[in-house]
């Protein structure tokens, strides 16, 4: 094999995005009508197209989440042969799917908000079945959207999880957390650079651990174009902090150097808080 690093340090976890009903209106309309083999062609067509593992959310107003979490993965675990990840608010539907899954699933997610009972619970229930753990950097306070915040609830989650509840540091994903920056509102550009340090920081003092962002959250606002734009260009620059995975819909993501250069500046000056570059992307 001579010089061929056979461990590709770029490469990142792909977690398909489209299988939520929140995320996706063709997801949500099937659910709706539940037609659950077009789901299951949805899910295998992200395979397809290079997602390693799926995002899957059933909640959606009206409907019976757990039901609905229960016809899916029921449907999903003899179909695709991916890792999936269970993302709910609700610990009663994580525990659901769980139980019928027999592969490792990912359980997205934990984090402090109401304190430490109910992620207690969800790491219990992780242990039981063996899963990996994402954990949001959210605590009593809220959502962190500075790097030294989300540094402090990440040190508190590791502790919690892996020193009291004998997670290995390897099934914890950390995910500090992905804002707009495409509000139009200065402030919020912040946000972005403030994810990256955080990731930097993440890499360097928790080594073990993955990181995940729920990368699309980025460009909310943006018009679907320079969405692809922002969402890749962003991507890359959190693989080089440290990122190991993201949430995505994978055929939108464009490599760097196949982006006209000019995007990619505005791209960068938005990321970077350029604050003269104006709205280069609206
Ligand atoms: N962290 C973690 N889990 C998460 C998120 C996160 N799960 C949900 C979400 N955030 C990540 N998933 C998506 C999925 C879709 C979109 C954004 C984030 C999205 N969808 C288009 C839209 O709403 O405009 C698609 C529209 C359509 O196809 O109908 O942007 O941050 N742990």
């Amino acid at each position: 094999y001579g010089a061929v690093p056979l461990r590709q340090e770029n490469a990142f976890l792909s977690i398909g995005e489209r299988c939520n009903a929140n995320g996706s209106k063709k997801f949500r309309t099937l659910q709706d009508a539940e037609d659950w083999d077009a789901i299951v062609a949805m899910a295998r067509e992200q395979g397809r197209e290079g997602s390693h593992t799926l995002d899957v959310c059933t909640a959606f107003v009206g409907r019976d989440e757990s039901r609905d979490m229960t016809e899916v993965i029921t449907r999903l675990r003899g179909s695709v042969h991916m890792p999936l990840v269970v993302d709910s608010t609700e610990t009663r539907v994580l525990e659901a799917a769980l139980k019928l899954y027999g592969g490792k699933a990912i359980l997205n997610s934990i984090n402090f908000e109401d304190g430490e009972e109910t992620a207690a619970q969800r790491l219990a229930l992780a242990r039981e079945h063996g899963a990996a753990v994402i954990a949001l950097t959210i605590d009593e306070e809220g959502m962190a959207k500075d790097a030294d915040a989300k540094l402090a609830i990440a040190h508190r989650l590791y502790d919690f999880a892996v020193n009291r509840h004998g997670l290995p540091p390897e099934d914890l994903l950390f995910d500090p957390l992905t804002f707009t920056i495409c509000t139009g509102n200065e402030d919020d550009r912040r946000l972005g650079l403030e994810t990256l340090e955080a990731i930097r920081r993440i890499r360097a003092e928790m080594p073990a651990c993955g990181i995940i962002l729920g990368l699309s959250n980025i460009s909310f606002g943006l018009k679907p174009a320079a969405r692809q734009v922002l969402n890749s260009v962003f991507l890359d620059e959190a693989v080089q902090a440290g990122m190991t995975g993201a949430i995505v819909h994978v055929s939108k993501i464009v490599p760097r150097h196949r982006i006209p250069a000019e995007e990619v500046e505005a791209a960068m000056a938005l990321i970077h808080d350029q604050r003269d570059a104006g709205d280069p992307l609206h």
